[in-house]
């Protein structure tokens, strides 16, 4: 029933602690600023489109990526990595939407992150049959900063585990309009995406879309 897969739009914000540092913030974004979020994510994937990168070891993503702000994240044979331009289209990558920005900052202030000037955000897409594995996110200069990410389109089943691989996780349902922040002692923690609810989202169909939110170094 793809009734039951989604919350009403009129549904509270709710907190949830993951962590010392780190917080689910269920609902934090209204229709209308993810309605603005989506048109301006169409824009971003019209310049620097989606495409299924390569790890390291040579294995193709299953969750397609772009980004948008100073620096984008890329993967190949060379490895994991921020760059300023974007190596597809040989274009900078387009400039972080205000709609996008504000909401992040705001966002980590609820984790008391008062200074967060996110200068990457990372855009991923899931279909049904995407993953992510348990993975850190330590790619980034900048560890004092935290990552707000956001979840919009087709929930997803997101694991949240420790600071060792083995440690074990719990797993947390992310719907659109969830936003999740972390940093400070829960900055490496692992996580992963299992899997994508099946069904369809009234905006996005058949996806979901996360974009995370990070301050890679100083951007000047
Ligand atoms: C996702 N997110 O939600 C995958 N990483 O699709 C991440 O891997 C992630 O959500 C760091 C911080 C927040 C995240
Ligand atoms: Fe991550």
């Amino acid at each position: 029933m793809i009734d039951d897969l989604f919350r009403s739009p009129q549904t509270r914000r709710m907190i949830f602690k993951l962590g010392d540092n780190a917080l689910v913030l269920q609902n934090f974004l209204a229709e209308k600023q993810t309605q603005a979020m989506i048109k301006d994510i169409i824009n971003i994937i019209n310049i620097v489109p989606f495409r299924y990168m390569f790890t390291p070891s040579g294995h193709q993503m299953s969750v397609a990526m772009t980004s948008c702000g100073d620096f984008g994240w890329i993967t190949d044979n060379k490895g994991y990595r921020y760059t300023r331009v974007d190596p597809l289209t040989n274009t900078s990558w387009p400039k972080i939407p205000s709609s996008f920005y504000r909401l992040a900052c705001q966002a980590a202030e609820h984790v008391g992150f008062i200074n967060f000037k996110p200068n990457a955000c990372l855009i991923n897409e899931y279909t049904e049959t995407s993953k992510m594995s348990l993975h850190q996110d330590k790619d980034e200069k900048n560890l004092n900063a935290p990552i707000v990410s956001f979840s919009l389109g087709l929930p997803a089943l997101f694991l949240w585990g420790g600071l060792n691989k083995s440690d074990k996780v719990v797993k947390v349902r992310l719907q659109h309009g969830d936003v999740v922040v972390w940093g400070g002692v829960d900055r490496l923690r692992f996580h992963s995406i299992a899997s994508i609810a099946s069904g369809s989202h009234s905006e996005l169909g058949r996806k979901r879309i996360n974009l995370t939110f990070r301050q890679v170094q100083r951007s000047f």
